[in-house]
């Protein structure tokens, strides 16, 4: 089959819920992928941060496999030998004394709201069904009624209320706005310490620090979505690293499985996590040991191939670089470790063209908020790769 039969076969038989660039994607190894015509592609959005370890990473399959070949799901009715030994190797790297496993992200964005919600009535002392949760402009978390419900995207919300109350938007970046959108009933301020959908936006130094402390000032949980900034993608374990805030919860996802299956969940103290009892709260295959197999190693590869090191060192490189292209289009660059946004003036007419002409010469990437292109590469990727991908962008950001 060519590329044009797949995709009319998914135009005919899919729901449109997305608009894909028409490169159809067959095989992948670390940066690159592969279409089905044998087109080669740097792969600079990796699978929105997903695929932090790289495609298809070797000992990540290994483990995939071996662990198929023994048991994939028991369900939570029952125990399984991998699932402890992920709880231990998330507390040594994290610190977190505790994790609740899930799968997807906005599931687990859902559970840390449930543990929210629950400390607040349990703990803090809450008039039942008063507990508020403080969010932020252009937030994502996920595309569940309850979450989409707190967006502050037109489209995310359209024809799909009534929502869910009990949150309250302040402007991402704006402390003081938190502090003043507090109330007694407030549990909790959910914040990405980096936002990806919002643009690679990263907030006024000092942003989290002052959350934290008017958080803890008023008894109110500090919970970070790392699930697109965290593992190494920001050049850090977590984005919060940079402001030496330690937030009471994180939420994590994406590249905790390598992008080899959906594994998510939620980090946080004893207090946090302690409020639910069995029944409570959980997910069929969350924890699962074919999951748990996987995102074990792919934590290993993390560390072990010193990723998150090399996010930090080639992320202030590609971003160096890409400051030096002297492009009438561009308008700001930013991010930290390879985790970069190049905004663009109104004037260059949108991101996608500058997509669609990167993806004709071999790198793949995805505009957002439409004058927004994203570079996001697996972390494996080398000085030469960014090199050679440099050499089309300088050229591709050239154009009229
Ligand atoms: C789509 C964006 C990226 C996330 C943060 C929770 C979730 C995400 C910070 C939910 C998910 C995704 C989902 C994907 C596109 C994507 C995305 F452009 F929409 F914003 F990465 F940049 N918190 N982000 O970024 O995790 O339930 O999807 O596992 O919805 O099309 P999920």
């Amino acid at each position: 089959m060519l590329a044009k039969d797949y995709i009319a076969m998914e135009e005919e038989f899919g729901a449109h819920n997305y608009h894909p660039l028409d490169v159809v994607i067959e095989k992948g190894d670390g940066v690159w992928v592969y279409d089905v015509e044998g087109k080669k592609y740097l792969d600079c959005l990796a699978a929105y941060s997903a695929v932090n370890q790289g495609h298809c990473h070797p000992r990540i399959i290994g483990a995939m496999k071996k662990q198929a070949d023994q048991i994939t799901l028991t369900s939570r009715a029952f125990r399984n030998s991998q699932l402890p030994l992920l709880y231990k190797q998330l507390n040594e790297m994290t610190g977190y004394p505790k994790f609740l496993p899930m799968n997807s992200g906005a599931e687990a964005v859902e559970t840390a709201i449930k543990a929210a919600r629950k400390w607040g009535y349990k703990v803090k002392g809450v008039e039942e069904d008063k507990a508020e949760i403080i969010v932020c402009t252009n937030n994502f978390a996920g595309r569940t009624v309850t979450i989409v419900g707190f967006s502050t995207e037109a489209q995310y919300k359209d024809g799909f209320g009534p929502f869910s109350p009990g949150f309250k938007v302040v402007e991402y970046g704006n402390a003081k706005e938190l502090e003043e959108a507090i109330t007694p009933n407030t549990v909790a301020f959910i914040v990405e310490p980096i936002q990806g959908e919002g643009g690679v936006v990263v907030p006024p130094a000092g942003y989290l620090k002052s959350a934290e402390e008017t958080c803890k000032k008023n008894n109110v949980l500090f919970i970070t979505d790392e699930i697109q900034s965290g593992l190494g993608r920001s050049g850090k374990l977590f984005a919060f690293e940079y402001e030496d805030v330690k937030p009471d919860a994180v939420i994590i996802g994406k590249a905790l499985s390598g992008g080899a299956y959906p594994v998510s969940g939620v980090l946080a103290s004893e207090e946090v996590l302690g409020v639910f009892n069995p029944g409570d709260h959980g997910s069929t295959f969350g924890g699962n040991p074919l999951g748990a197999s996987i995102a074990i190693e792919a934590l290993k590869v993390l560390d072990e191939e010193k990723l998150i090191e090399n996010s930090y060192e080639l992320g202030n490189y590609f971003r160096e670089q890409l400051s030096a292209i002297p492009s009438k289009h561009v308008k700001e660059i930013r991010g930290k470790g390879l985790f970069i946004g190049v905004e663009l003036h109104n004037e260059a007419k949108g991101a996608r063209r500058f997509c669609e002409a990167l993806a004709n010469r071999g790198i793949l990437c995805k505009e957002t908020h439409d004058n927004v292109i994203r570079f996001a590469p697996p972390l494996v990727i080398k000085k030469e790769e960014i090199d050679w991908a440099l050499g089309h962008i300088k050229e591709v950001l050239l154009m009229d």
